[in-house]
């Protein structure tokens, strides 16, 4: 099982045709669209900088000086003064959105949508271009952009995650393949952080092994990687051959659903139990919305997390007593938000509440714009 050369040649067995299709900075190419003013600026979407808010994404152009998703707006001033920062409009997303959905389907029905703007298709079946995942790839890229007027950067590969990393390998507006017979020699060169399941964290241990690639892990000796890892070992050593299994999930339920809040200033520990109440409400509304839509779907747990002066984000969680459809008691909230601060006692950013949700029936059918509400 462990043996190199017969997981070599298992990857290089794979015989699905996986396509990866991300559109190219989102948000901010559905603004430049809209606006041709935007076109040759360094633009960006996010919150407001004076209520410290953050990034969604930036075009190419801000991403020279280092401006990046997620990232402070007031940061990326810094990097680029000359950033303009617009709200989004997510409504004119989601059509873009739509619309590239609909172009996935003319391809395939097994289509998983991952966000907004990212989506497998499974198209191993399809005889469309001589059954080409590379030609089909071509050609959704060209539909989408009739559709949508918009770019998007297509991989191509055996399995999910070599579909993933393809198509960012030509990011933006870029084709990638990585044919079968390849898979092992393509992934020598990719750092470990680059596969599923590894975080900064995993990265780091690895590295201080020694462990910086796939072909780190593709040469290592393999009773010292079981006895470090265990059962891991196998799914890092299989990965890191370009080896993967797993399938098109074309159904898709929220497991989770909750509201939260990022101050202007930090709170002092003894300021946040009186700001639950509004976030508490928006959440119990937007539950009910939630489970008019999805009946089976029950609350299974309730949990509060908050965010420290220094990012770091703490949550607590409980089991509720019975699958309810009806969201928790705010005294609830308020009691496992005490027991938060009190472990921390230090300034507070951001409080989220919530609840994590489970289902009585199977997984239904996913829709589409279930997913972009996620
Ligand atoms: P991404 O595909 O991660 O980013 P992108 O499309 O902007 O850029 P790229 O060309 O690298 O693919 O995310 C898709 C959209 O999701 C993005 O346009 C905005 C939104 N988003 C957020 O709102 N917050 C985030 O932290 C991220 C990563 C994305
Ligand atoms: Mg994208």
């Amino acid at each position: 099982m462990f043996d190199p050369e017969s997981l070599k040649i298992k990857a290089r067995s794979q015989s699905r045709k996986i396509i990866h299709i991300d559109m190219d900075s989102f948000f901010a190419s559905v603004e430049m669209r809209d606006f041709p003013e935007y076109r040759n600026i360094p633009l960006a979407v996010g919150g407001d900088p004076g209520r410290r808010g953050v990034l969604s994404t930036c075009n190419y152009i801000a991403r020279k000086f280092g401006v990046r998703s997620a990232m402070p707006s007031a940061h990326a001033l810094r990097l680029c003064p000359d950033l303009k920062i617009i709200p989004g409009r997510m409504s004119a997303y989601k059509e873009a959105s739509l619309k590239v959905h609909d172009v996935l389907q003319t391809f395939s029905e097994n289509i998983e949508p991952m966000s907004i703007d990212e989506a497998y298709i499974d198209v191993t079946d399809s005889q469309l271009h001589f059954g080409s995942a590379t030609l089909m790839a071509k050609q959704i890229r060209k539909d989408v952009f009739d559709a949508t007027a918009l770019t998007c950067s297509a991989g191509a590969a055996p399995n999910k995650f070599l579909a993933k990393i393809a198509s960012e390998w030509n990011k933006p507006n870029g084709l990638f393949t990585i044919p079968p017979h390849e898979v092992d020699l393509f992934m020598r060169e990719i750092p470990l952080r680059k596969l599923p399941g590894i975080g900064i964290k995993t990265a780091n241990t690895l590295e201080s092994y020694g462990l910086k690639t796939c072909h780190d892990i593709q040469k290592a000796d393999l009773f010292t990687m079981i006895r470090r890892y265990g059962k891991w070992a196998h799914r890092l050593y299989e990965l890191s051959f370009g080896y993967d299994d797993n399938p098109i999930e074309t159904t898709w339920q929220r497991k989770s659903l909750g509201v939260e809040e990022t101050f202007l200033t930090d709170l002092v520990p003894d300021e946040c139990q009186g700001h639950i109440g509004d976030i508490y409400e928006e959440m119990c509304a937007r539950l009910d919305r939630y489970l008019k839509r999805e009946p089976t779907a029950r609350a299974l747990k309730a949990f509060v997390k908050i965010k420290t002066h220094d990012f770091k984000l703490h949550t607590f969680e409980r089991i509720l007593d019975t699958r309810s459809k009806t969201p928790p008691k705010v005294e609830d909230y308020s009691i496992m938000l005490g027991d938060l601060l009190a472990r921390y006692q230090t300034p507070v950013r951001l409080i989220g509440l919530g609840v994590r949700l489970c289902y009585e029936e199977g997984p239904e059918q996913l829709s589409f714009s279930m997913a972009l509400e996620a």
